[in-house]
């Protein structure tokens, strides 16, 4: 397979030293870090929306992407849809990457009807089969895109339509077949409009409850059709809605309790959409690991001084590092990885420039992981956590915990206290430790 990228080699690692663009400096597949290797670690995989299918539009101005391969196309969708998918996987394979990610309409067009769709989604996972199978290229999760198409404008499962309902369920239906015929690891449920605008117009309590209604409905058909992967819900705190509904961790935690939906559902990270909802990257993938919700992890990075989803590539090595530590805190992030939700930048219009992008997230994360692994190995925070909370382990602070306490007992004991003694949290030394190791 080289045919499309007929320029750019298979990447493969170099080492730190080496200056050129076209390898790894700090991924290195079949290292040996912590017990496995890098490639079972990390599990990075492509997205196809936008690697094979954005153009580099944005509100000001049309697409800049220059990508030759597509220009062979005639003016048949199906044959575009071709070439995309193969280049993909050409794509993959010289970078190493084990996995991707689409939405239904990434891979094949739409056509005029659901039948239509349909028709086109099997032809298309059959050739999606073919390569799978002569490259061991695996889907790590699919899903459905209830967003672009303008019968959602005013979302798909919240809609004020149940027509619209119905469709969305349909659309939701097939992604979950195809997902399942072509192995797929996870299930995402990102809720593209899922959201409101304004209550003067929207009826939020049953909006919700519809929200939850149609979860629940997918995740009964996953059952009935032998998914045994994760199904994933990606949280989104606002964009394209003012409120999506799916804030943050905590808030789709609570709202899946409320509705009995906890233990069916995990959670899809991404960073840039942590930042958004005002949190720390850390912050939501620590969320979800304490209360064993951590799925997988959309791996990209935005922009502080940007109010959007910029979806760029992860290179800031601090973000990486963090991260990795909460995957390997959880033992791992399998079966779900990281995929990489991310877009070059506009000016970036070259297909090298795909290449890059990608390299320079694998090497961002790679080095995260080698320096999560030493900081691990080190006890570098763990001992300090332990021993600011060994109140806890004995006395008052054991009965506590253990349920013996009550608010008298507790009451008699602050009454014997002449002075309390509080040690310092040294962030700062703890800072200095973190960039002594980065
Ligand atoms: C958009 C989301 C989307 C999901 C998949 O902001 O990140 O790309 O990951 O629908
Ligand atoms: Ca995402
Ligand atoms: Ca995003």
């Amino acid at each position: 397979m080289d045919y499309f990228f007929p320029n750019i080699p298979v990447i493969s690692y170099e080492g730190p030293n080496s200056r050129n663009p076209f390898a790894f400096r700090f991924y290195n597949p079949d290292e040996v870090i912590l017990g496995k290797t890098m490639k079972e670690h990390l599990r990075f995989s492509m997205a196809y929306w936008h690697t094979l299918c954005a153009t580099g539009t944005d509100p000001f101005g049309r697409g800049t992407a220059i990508r030759p391969y597509e220009e062979s196309a005639s003016n048949d969708p199906m044959e575009l849809a071709k070439i995309k998918m193969r280049a993909g996987f050409e794509l993959m394979q010289k970078l190493q990457i084990p996995y991707f990610c689409f939405h239904d309409c990434d891979v094949a067009p739409e056509g005029n009807s659901l039948a239509e769709f349909s028709r086109n989604l099997d032809e298309m996972a059959d050739l999606a089969e073919e390569l799978m199978t002569q490259t061991g290229i695996k889907l790590l999760w699919g899903t459905a895109n209830l967003f672009s198409h303008p019968r959602y404008v005013h979302g798909a499962a919240t809609s004020c339509s149940a027509d619209v309902f119905a469709y969305a369920a349909a659309q939701v239906k097939k992604a979950l077949e195809l997902t399942v015929r072509l192995k797929g690891e996870n299930y995402v449920f990102w809720g593209g409009r899922e959201g409101y605008e304004t209550l003067l117009n929207t009826d939020f309590s049953l909006e919700l409850d519809n929200l939850a209604r149609f979860l629940s409905l997918a995740a009964d058909y996953a059952d009935k059709i032998g998914f045994k992967g994760q199904l994933l819900i990606e949280p989104k705190p606002k964009e394209p809605t003012k409120h999506q509904y799916d804030f943050d961790v905590a808030g789709v935690l609570g709202f899946l309790q409320k509705y009995g939906l906890e233990g069916r559902f995990k959670l899809n990270i991404e960073a840039n959409h942590a930042t958004l909802a005002g949190h720390t990257f850390q912050h939501e993938l620590a969320m979800a690991r304490i209360n064993n919700a951590l799925g997988s992890i959309d791996a990209n990075q935005g922009d502080l001084l940007l109010g959007w989803d910029t979806d760029q590539f992860p290179t800031n090595i601090y973000e990486t590092t963090l991260c990795m530590l909460e995957v390997l805190k959880q033992g791992g992030i399998a079966p779900g990885g990281l995929n990489f939700d991310a877009k070059v930048r506009r000016g970036s219009f070259t297909p090298e420039d795909l290449f890059l992008g990608h390299i320079a997230g694998m090497d961002g994360f790679a080095r995260g992981l080698r320096i999560a692994a030493a900081l691990i190995t080190d006890k570098v925070f763990d001992e300090f956590i332990e021993k600011r909370y060994q109140s806890f382990q004995i006395g008052i602070g054991a009965s506590i915990v253990n349920g013996e306490a009550t608010l008298e007992s507790l009451a008699v004991h602050a009454h014997t206290l002449d002075e309390i003694k509080l040690e310092s949290g040294r962030q700062e030394y703890l800072e200095t430790l973190l960039n002594l190791y980065i």
